[in-house]
Order: structure tokens, then sequence, then C-alpha cells
């Protein structure tokens, strides 16, 4: 017994440091939109259910390993010999069709909502930002602006933002933890994600499906301003940044990592790597690469 005390102990004050250390600090639960936020409620309302199923069943669990202990019986005791009882058969059976009843209508009630922009904003035109992602770089072309940036990304606040995700090599996954949950981009297919920040703010982006060696830097940072901040910085980019070259693009296709860039011109006009046709871009770049490498 006493040797087990220094390892019961270790193990109480971590649990105790992982429930009260992070959590206040945890990005998902301080969510900076509806999206983020209609998320948090789901999983809150499916954590505080199961942990109260947890506790029935505990109590429960305690009282019968009590009640019903072996204990000293008269000589010659028979058990009674007791056969099903329907009315308990019943009860736990209709108790776990209501726990899956509870968990899963919430559940898929807002998965679907999460497919249309958010309700709040609705009446809103959303803007539209195609995000491609490629080892290990994050691409945002604004179609309607003729924008196009690498590694970060400005968007209006209070105004829903849908997300056109696709690769153009291995699968990532594209994850805004203040606004929302991720979603997967894939080469030669199209996902749709809608985000939305709720006030003015710089949040953390990053990639949240392993897609090798600098899967860890493949970050960006999310920045969110009011409209008219928006506006100008639209108006600011059309005017002085420079023009995407075709070139420059398909440096970007090789496999590294990119400082933030911002141009007034978008990829889209040679390839939009979502068209199945398209998928094998970058590997033709990265095979040319390879070639006039080796002939050097
Ligand atoms: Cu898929």
């Amino acid at each position: 017994m006493r040797k087990l005390v220094k390892p019961l102990v270790l193990l109480s004050i971590l649990i105790t440091s992982v429930f009260l250390g992070g959590c206040s600090k945890m990005t998902m639960f301080n969510p900076q939109g509806p999206v983020a936020e209609q998320q948090k409620d789901l999983i809150f309302w499916s954590i505080g259910f199961m942990l109260f199923i947890v506790a029935v069943v505990f109590i429960l669990f305690s009282i019968i390993i009590v009640r019903y202990r072996e204990r000293k019986q008269p000589e010659g005791y028979e058990p009674p010999d007791d056969h099903g009882n329907t009315f308990l058969e019943i009860i736990w059976t209709v108790i776990p069709i209501i726990i899956v009843i509870a968990l899963s209508v919430p559940t898929v009630k807002t998965i679907y909502s999460l497919e249309k922009p958010p309700k709040a904003t609705a009446h809103k035109k959303p803007l539209v930002v195609n995000v491609t992602s490629v080892d290990w770089k994050w691409i945002f072309s604004y179609p309607e602006q003729n924008i196009e940036t690498v590694n970060q990304l400005i968007i209006p606040e209070d105004r829903p933002v849908k997300f056109k995700l696709t690769s153009a090599d291995s699968m990532a996954a594209f994850w805004v933890p203040a606004l929302g949950g991720q979603e997967y981009n894939m080469a030669g297919m199209q996902t749709d994600l809608y985000l939305q920040a709720d006030h003015p703010g710089v949040y953390k982006g990053r990639n949240a499906n392993f897609n090798g060696e600098g899967f860890a830097d493949q970050k960006f940072d999310v920045k969110a301003e009011t409209q008219e901040d928006f506006d100008q910085w639209v108006k600011d980019t059309q005017k002085s940044a420079p023009k995407l070259t075709k070139k420059q693009y398909d440096q970007l296709m090789l496999a590294g990592h990119s400082k933030p860039m911002t141009f007034s011109s978008t990829h889209l006009q040679w390839v939009d790597h979502a068209k199945m046709s398209n998928s094998d871009y970058a590997e033709k770049i990265r095979e040319q690469n390879k070639q006039s490498n080796e002939a050097n």
C-alpha cells in the first residue's frame, strides 16, 4: 500500500494540473466567431452530458457493490431464484436510446448548419477566399478582389468568409482554432468552409494534418479588420503590390517554407488545383526542377 502512495500523489497532481492549467487559455474554449461558438457549445453539451452519465454509473456501481457484497448467511441459506424483470429491462433499453438521441440530434443539426453561412450575418454576401495548401505554405486567393497572399490571411470582421479549400500536393487541413474547426485540403477537389470573426484581431492558423518534414511550421496569421480597414487594404494592395508572375508561383510549388507575401493578381489565371486535371501541376514543376538541377 505504501509503495502506491507516491505514484498516486504524482498522478493526482498531473491530473489536476491538466484540468486547471491550460483550460482558460485554450483557444477553442474562447471562440472569436459564431462558427467556433457553435462548436464550443456542442463540445460542452456532449462532455457535460457524458460526465453526467459517468457520474450516474459510478454512483449505481458504488451502491450495488456495497449493498450486494458477500455477507455471512445463516446455515442452509438458498438465494432467491429470480428471473427477468420486464419493467427494469424496459428502463435500461429506453435510457440508452434517449442518450443516443440527446447526443446525435444536436450534433447532426450543428454539422448541417455549419454547411451554410452563420445565421446572424446570412444577409451579408460572403467574401470568397480560395485556400491552396502546398508543402509547406498557405496560398490565399481573393478572386473578386484579384489579390493573392502567402502565409497571411486578411478578412473583414462580422462578415462570413467562404473558404474554398484545395491542395497542390499533399493533403493538409486548414485550421484557425479561434474561428472554428479544421477542414481538409485535398488535391483535385474542393471542400468548402464558412468562418467568421466577430472582432478585429490577429488569430493563429495552421495545418492540422501531418504532411511531412515542414509540417510544424506550416502556419499563418489571420488578421481580422473592420470593413473600412479591409477595403483600404484591398485598394492599397491592388495599387501597390506587385503582380504575381508564373515564375514566382512555380517557385512556390517547390517544397519549402515562405515569408508572408502579397500580390495584385492570383494564380487562378493559370491553374485551379481543385480541378482534377491540374492536380499534378506541382509534381511536374518539381520533376523539371530536379532535372535542371541534375543537368547543372
Ligand atoms: Cu476527400
